[in-house]
């Protein structure tokens, strides 16, 4: 009980990242050195393409430089153009990864449940000049992805998951990965799986991973051959050693995090004014963030006080997603950013904070915050 007030004297942060011990990662630097491939398909890139593939449960999969050059690559696989639909609730990469490709983001507001896009106002959106649905599955929280999908066969619409925070969840039984045409996942810094920058587009047919490939890598097919004007977003040798480390650990990560998950929800279950997010059914989680939400006048404070209220106490939690995307000055004049047509996306973009949560948060500090948020 006594460690339960010890007040924290070193500021604790939304996300800390894993690193696994360094002695077991030179070995990998030493073969690096020892062979002077640094990048462009090396051994090591190889090798985590081919490892994750198995771990993820997937066909096929392209390492990035990061998450958000692989969304922008995958609009281009498949010639997408025109408009997009999307979710506001999101990380500005995501209708940043439109607007990089000169796509109409249109957005559409979120189920309250999840924060996930709402497959039932997607219809309404849809226009001749629709090409594609861009979800989310925010948190790691699966969409609706059945009703995704027969709506994007219905119209003849490309859909591309943005799964940036559900590396290794699984639903229905499969890895998340393997719904919609492509999938497209970060492994920066502050995700549950990390190559300290890093990404991936997942897909299921060898002429679309050639594609992918060939596009980042500046449109290369052959020697001689530019098949389009591709960027440079290769993953180098560092980045996929790190990778193959840190799969080693995964699983131990991810049953850590699964106990602070499991702490908070015993100690925030009841508390009049906050509500947690349910967990959802059918999926095995990877317990990426930890979402809770206030209301101020049940809860008696609002959320940017409470939000102050850990800060002041060195709890460094996020407003995971405020503002929403569709506030940022280069969409907010779309028609589709107007506030009434996102009215569940703003309601709770007003209410949330995102706890901290990472392997190594100790059992003292969760304690401590819960002890922060319930008032004692
Ligand atoms: N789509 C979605 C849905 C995404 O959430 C993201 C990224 C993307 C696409 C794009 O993928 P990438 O291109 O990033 O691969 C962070 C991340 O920078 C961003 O990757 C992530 N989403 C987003 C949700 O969160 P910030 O601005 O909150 O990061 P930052 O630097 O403030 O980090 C948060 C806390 O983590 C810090 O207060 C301290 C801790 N931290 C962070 C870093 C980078 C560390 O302890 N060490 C570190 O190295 O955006």
């Amino acid at each position: 009980m006594e460690t339960e007030n010890k007040p924290i004297n070193k500021p604790i942060y939304v996300t800390q990242p894993s690193l696994p011990d360094l002695q077991e990662f030179l070995p990998y630097l030493e073969q690096i050195w020892e062979n002077k491939i640094l990048t462009n398909n090396g051994p090591f890139h190889k090798q985590l393409e081919a490892e994750l593939a198995s771990f993820l449960g997937v066909p096929f999969i392209s390492l990035f430089a990061n998450g958000t050059l692989a969304l922008v690559t995958a609009l281009q696989v498949l010639r997408i153009t025109g408009e997009v639909i999307t979710t506001p609730y999101s990380f500005v990469a995501t209708t940043h990864s439109l607007w990089w490709n000169n796509i109409k983001p249109v957005f559409v507001d979120i189920e309250p449940e999840f924060g996930n896009l709402d497959p039932e106002k997607v219809e309404a959106a849809i226009t001749s000049k629709t090409t594609a649905i861009l979800p989310v599955h925010v948190y790691g929280n699966p969409c609706k992805v059945d009703r995704l999908k027969e709506i994007a066969d219905t119209y003849g619409l490309k859909l591309i998951y943005d799964a940036a925070h559900c590396f290794g969840v699984k639903h229905k039984g499969k890895g998340i990965c393997n719904f919609g045409d492509l999938s497209v996942l970060s492994f920066h810094a502050t995700k549950v799986f990390n190559t300290m920058e890093g990404g991936a587009i997942v897909c299921y047919d060898e002429a679309t991973k050639k594609r992918i490939d060939y596009l980042k890598n500046f449109g290369f097919a052959g020697e001689t051959t530019i098949m389009a004007p591709g960027i440079n977003s290769k993953m180098n040798e560092m980045q996929a050693a790190l990778g193959l480390v840190q799969l080693k650990h995964y699983d131990e990560n991810i049953a850590k995090r699964k106990m602070i998950a499991e702490t908070y929800r015993a100690g925030l279950s009841h508390i009049k004014g906050i509500s947690l997010m349910p967990e959802p059914k059918d999926t095995e989680s990877n317990y990426a963030y930890f979402p809770i939400f206030v209301d101020e006048t049940d809860y008696g404070m609002s959320r940017d006080q409470l939000y102050e209220k850990l800060k002041h106490n060195n709890i460094f939690g996020r407003r995971y997603f405020y503002p929403l995307i569709s506030e940022f000055s280069m969409y907010k004049g779309l028609d589709s950013a107007k506030p009434s047509n996102l009215h569940e996306a703003n309601k709770i973009a007003e209410k949330v904070v995102c706890l901290p949560i990472f392997p190594s948060l100790e059992h003292f500090s969760v304690k401590l915050i819960i002890n922060l948020i319930k008032g004692k």
